[in-house]
């Protein structure tokens, strides 16, 4: 058993100290509130049996039976869904692991190791697991995301974690992964978040960090660079650290972060310039370099702001309003937090201000393992604290598309699907709204769950394009009532970007000029809102939608606001007929959208060029299998990135693209479809192929379980247009 710092707790007999036992495992999920949990002894795992989905996140054998085969798309879907509906989760969503990302476990144990908080050794054990798994086997390093070439960020926090964790410094695959980061430069040459953490932690020091001053948040709010018109993961990752950053808090050099010195620069610590190094980054982990504006303002700020002109009380000032704005948005999100990165960064914070006896950091301590997730190679961090509005929805639609909705089989499933969504619309404005710059969210959903309680454009559209779907539907319950829905498209109205598109989580509130101040280097396109070819479809189509069944509400506002949005669909359009996918990979993924937007404006291939440009940029990329497959690269580039085999899930993009576009040539569709399902399992399920989503143009995540909803709503929607025909 260790102690203190970061102590692994140790139980007892259930653990081999290599692995956890998988059949102990079980994820409760609590109104659309998931943890993971690991069963310590018999009477438990006797009380508590594991379910079906449980079996299937953890990669064991689900024990589903085979079905008969599929010939024609429509049964290959109910195939599909027959093994979808295993996952459903006992409130009505359905969830799944959310990674990609590897920058996320870094911050969270370096949290829980400068705060002193026991960590439960079947976490350690499989958080170690994974990050091994996920360690690249030429060079023993990590990168951004799973799928990234090792760089000096994913290379020193994973290693790092790994040795907070109990791991061997002499370990071979801790000595690779060593090499590898000092032939990339070592700690030093790490991005900016690399250093801050790696300064939390003690192993530098701040003077390595480029400033992150809290005086910001004091500005007015007319000031063109204030925080609040910066999008609102950057400012909700800011507001804490530069409270971190200001007392400039560091955990006490002990043996283990001694070592770590060593192990983790090229050189002698005491030997380094620190500061020489703050704007020293290993070009593997350059995506955005700074500009030279921002250089000089950093300069500045640490050569003469912060020692001469800095008063003390301005930057005490500066230290209590950014205290008040994190408690606010713990308060708000219930302690949940907006994302990953600023969930850790948080309870950091209320351990500095409070200690460690604060309730808000007791608890931060109880709600951080909703981020956590357990599979067959260990336990990862999730991107949110889950996708349980977003699958859902989703699926919902696909389910409806593929027209089994009426099916009497499948209505107790929907029905629940609908009872989740219902208790998770957000029903009230949050404290202090304006104060802490929050969105209109009344009616609102989220991503993830109702405790996060962020909207977001395109996940409160695709709530509301369900609950109008089903409910209008013969035979489902009437959940949400009008005056509900009425609330989601009041949100909706507040959306829109004055070029027509539409943002995330709100519309933009500064010049597209603030990527100037970009210091994170390693993501693109992070210091504002833009438009979003997927955020507009889905607030279009749900307006759409919305005006079908309730003509009188907001008539002229909606009919002006969708025109505008039609617009804005068109002018995003490349000249080669593409459009930029930002949160899917990648042009295949925004087709889709592109496609969906331009047919509720009454445009197809019959009577548009720009449907027909669409098009012709899908199928000149057709593989020879009948499939589509794109590259993360295309994210990163903006250029169509082929990717060596094609993938199901951008196949079923391609397709429903051209059904939408009504594609008159059955021939390459069909040929999609087969592709589809001569992938699927003999128990109707798909195998996981490459990483799906994106954000930030540099960081990929993945949605697994857009490989059944997708496909599943491309087959249902094939046979509508084209006939349930022997395909197979
Ligand atoms: C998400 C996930 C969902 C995604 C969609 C709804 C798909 C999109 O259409 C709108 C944007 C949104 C909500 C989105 C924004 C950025 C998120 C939250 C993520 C990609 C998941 C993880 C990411 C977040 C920023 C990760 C933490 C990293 C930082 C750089 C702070």
């Amino acid at each position: 058993v260790k102690s203190a710092n970061g102590g692994v707790t140790k139980s007892k007999s259930t653990i081999d100290n290599e692995r956890t036992d998988p059949l102990r495992w079980r994820m409760l999920d609590d109104r659309g509130c998931q943890t993971w949990h690991y069963l310590e002894t018999e009477e438990e795992v006797r009380k508590w049996p594991q379910s079906t989905a449980d079996r299937y996140f953890l990669g064991l054998d689900t024990g589903l039976p085979d079905l008969p085969p599929a010939k024609t798309p429509l049964q290959a879907a109910s195939n599909g869904l027959e093994y979808f509906s295993h996952l459903q989760l006992p409130p009505g969503n359905w969830g799944c692991e959310y990674g990609g990302p590897m920058f996320l476990l870094p911050g969270l144990v370096i949290t829980w190791y400068v705060t002193e908080t026991p960590i439960p050794e079947s976490h350690a054990i499989e958080i170690k697991n994974y990050l091994f798994a996920r360690q690249h086997p030429e060079d023993g390093g990590w990168g951004l995301h799973i799928e990234g070439d090792s760089s000096v960020f994913g290379t020193v926090m994973n290693y790092t974690t790994l040795r907070l964790l109990g791991a061997d410094a002499e370990d071979p695959r801790l000595v690779k992964a060593r090499e590898t980061l000092w032939k990339l430069g070592g700690a030093v040459r790490g991005p900016h978040w690399a250093k801050f953490w790696l300064s939390v932690l003690g192993v530098l020091d701040f003077d390595i960090v480029n400033p992150v001053p809290p005086e910001l948040w004091l500005l007015p709010d007319w000031v063109p660079i204030a925080p609040w018109r910066w999008w609102i993961h950057m400012r909700q990752v800011m507001l804490p650290m530069s409270y971190i950053y200001s007392k400039r808090w560091s955990y006490p050099l002990n043996d283990l972060t001694r070592q770590l010195r060593s192990e983790l620069l090229t050189q002698p610590y005491e030997t380094i310039n620190l500061d020489s190094h703050r704007n020293d980054i290993s070009p593997a982990d350059d995506y955005h370099p700074k500009t030279w504006l921002l250089r000089v303002l950093f300069w500045l700020i640490v050569n003469i702001w912060m020692p001469f002109l800095r008063p003390a009380s301005l930057a005490k000032r500066a230290e209590e309003w950014t205290w008040w704005l994190i408690c606010a948005e713990d308060e708000n999100t219930q302690f949940s937090n907006l994302g990953p990165v600023n969930g850790p960064m948080n309870t950091l914070c209320c351990y500095i201000h409070e200690g460690p006896d604060s309730p808000r950091f007791r608890q931060h301590l109880k709600t951080l393992p909703e981020f956590l997730w357990v599979k067959d190679e260990g336990m990862l961090m999730n991107g949110t604290n889950g996708v349980q509005v977003w699958d859902t929805c989703f699926a919902v639609q696909a389910i409806y598309t593929a027209g089994f909705a009426t099916d009497t089989k499948w209505k107790p499933m929907l029905t629940k699907a609908l009872e989740f969504l219902e208790d998770q619309q957000i029903e009230a404005e949050c404290r202090d709204q304006h104060a802490c710059y929050r969105q209109q969210r009344k009616g609102a959903w989220g991503f993830s769950n109702k405790k996060q309680g962020y909207t977001v454009s395109d996940c409160t559209s695709e709530g509301l394009k369900c609950v109008l779907l089903l409910q209008s539907t013969p035979g489902y319950p009437r959940l949400v009532p009008d005056h509900r829905i009425f609330s989601a498209i009041d949100v909706l109205l507040t959306m829109q970007n004055p070029s027509g598109g539409c943002a995330s989580y709100e519309p933009q509130r500064g010049s597209e000029y603030l990527e100037y101040l970009n210091a994170a280097e390693v993501f693109g396109r992070i210091m504002v809102e833009y438009d979003y070819p997927e955020c507009t479809t889905a607030v279009t189509t749900a307006l759409h939608m919305f005006q079908k069944h309730y003509p009188e509400y907001r008539t002229k506002e909606i009919r002006e606001f969708k025109a505008r949005c039609i617009e804005y669909i068109r002018k995003s359009q490349s000249a080669d007929g593409s459009w930029y996918g930002s949160w899917g990979i990648c042009f295949t993924y925004a087709a889709m959208f592109g496609m969906e937007s331009l047919a509720c404006a009454g445009e197809n291939y019959a009577n548009s060029e720009r449907v027909r440009r669409g098009c012709k940029f899908l199928l000149d990329r057709q593989m020879p299998d009948g499939g589509w497959g794109e590259t993360y690269r295309s994210c990163e580039t903006g250029v169509y990135h082929q990717h060596p085999q094609s993938q199901v899930v951008q196949t079923a993009w391609v397709v429903l693209a051209l059904l939408e576009a009504q594609f008159p040539d059955r021939e390459p569709l069909e040929r999609a479809c087969r592709l589809i399902m001569s992938r699927q399992q003999k128990n109707g399920e798909w195998k996981q192929e490459a990483i799906e989503g994106v954000f930030n143009k540099s960081c990929m995540i993945s949605y697994p379980n857009y490989k059944f909803i997708f496909t599943i709503k491309a087959l249902g929607l094939f046979a509508k247009r084209f006939g349930d025909g022997a395909l197979l």
